[in-house]
């Protein structure tokens, strides 16, 4: 029996021995594959070969380096020759000769320059900049309204103006032109010639117009038509005249009346007030027409100035015009 029991546990133990081996050999062989791709032995000896090619590859490196290193050497010893020493040998030789010159020579020739260039140049001119608007002048002055910028003055006192004097031929500066005891406005206006004896010539350069209340001088050439509450006086040139006629339904004097009629509180400058047949006549801020009380303040004459030109073309016959105004 004990024998029996020996053998049992021999075998079994035997049996044991057996499946450890077994264990063994499977865990060998499941690891074996890790080991040898992994750097096992294999690659054990892939690093020798490495380090025996390695090392030849150094070998190669350190040669193809003392080249370099050589090649880069001669390269430094030629350019510290080429531009160290060989300029510091050139100089002192090219500076010998110099030295040596014996004369500086008296330079023979002035040479006058027979003035290379007369400049031809077509100058080109890239555009002349486009001028930054030449006038920013704010006009030179707004213009003096018409006919404030005439004068009514009258130097010899005779009652016509100058302007008017010089337009018919009279004596500006002598109140009796042709001497005969008269004045100049005095003849005219009474139809006597005040440019000699004898009444107005028939071809006078001036007419006299005689209307209901109104009379006045105009040109000969002009044309006078009657409009409605006055006349249009016409010049060849279509410049016109207008002597208009208003009620004065305040009754004030021209003055007050203007003041009323255009809401002026100011006083009227001087140099717009008019003096004239008809009395004080004011001339308006814009310088078209000139107002004149008549009629004991039931009346207003307006006369206008409209010219085609602003020319002074026409100021004679308006002067003549507003001087010889009668209102009866
Ligand atoms: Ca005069
Ligand atoms: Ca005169
Ligand atoms: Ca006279």
């Amino acid at each position: 029996m004990a024998t029996n029991i020996n053998e049992e546990i021999k075998k079994v133990s035997s049996s044991q021995k057996q499946k450890e081996k077994r264990l063994d050999e499977e865990i060998k062989v499941h690891s074996m594959p890790k080991n040898s791709s992994l750097s096992g032995v294999t690659y054990g000896n892939k690093t020798k070969t490495n380090k025996s090619k390695s090392g030849d590859e150094h070998k190669k490196t350190g040669l193809i380096i003392m080249v370099l290193g050589g090649i880069i050497l001669l390269s430094l010893v030629y350019l510290g020759y080429r531009y160290i020493i060989e300029p510091s040998l050139q100089e002192p030789s090219d500076s010998r000769p110099v030295a040596v010159e014996p004369e500086p020579e008296p330079e023979p020739e002035p040479e006058p320059e027979p003035e290379p260039e007369p400049e031809p140049e077509p100058e080109p001119e890239p555009e002349p900049e486009p001028e930054p608007e030449p006038e920013p002048e704010p006009e030179p002055e707004p213009e003096e309204p018409l006919l404030l910028s005439i004068s009514f003055s009258d130097s010899d006192g005779d009652g016509l103006s100058d302007l008017a004097e010089e337009f018919i031929g009279t004596d500006p500066n002598d109140p009796d032109t042709d001497g005969d005891g008269y004045d100049d406005f005095t003849e005219l206006m009474n139809g006597y010639n005040p440019l000699g004896p004898g009444e107005l010539p028939d071809d006078f350069i001036v007419r006299p117009y005689e209307g209901e209340n109104i009379s006045f001088f105009y040109p000969r050439e002009w044309n006078l038509e009657a409009i409605e509450s006055g006349w249009m006086i016409e010049a060849p040139d279509n410049s016109l005249m207008q002597v208009m006629q208003r009620v004065n339904e305040t009754g004030q004097n021209i003055f007050s009346w203007y003041s009323n009629e255009f809401s002026k509180s100011e006083a009227i400058p001087g140099r717009r007030v008019v003096s004239a047949g008809l009395g004080q006549g004011i001339i308006d801020e814009n310088g078209e027409m000139i107002y004149f009380s008549v009629d004991n303040n039931n009346y207003v004459i307006v006369v206008s100035y409209i010219p085609v030109t602003e020319d002074s073309e026409h100021f004679g016959p308006f002067s003549l015009l507003i001087d010889t105004l009668k209102y009866d």
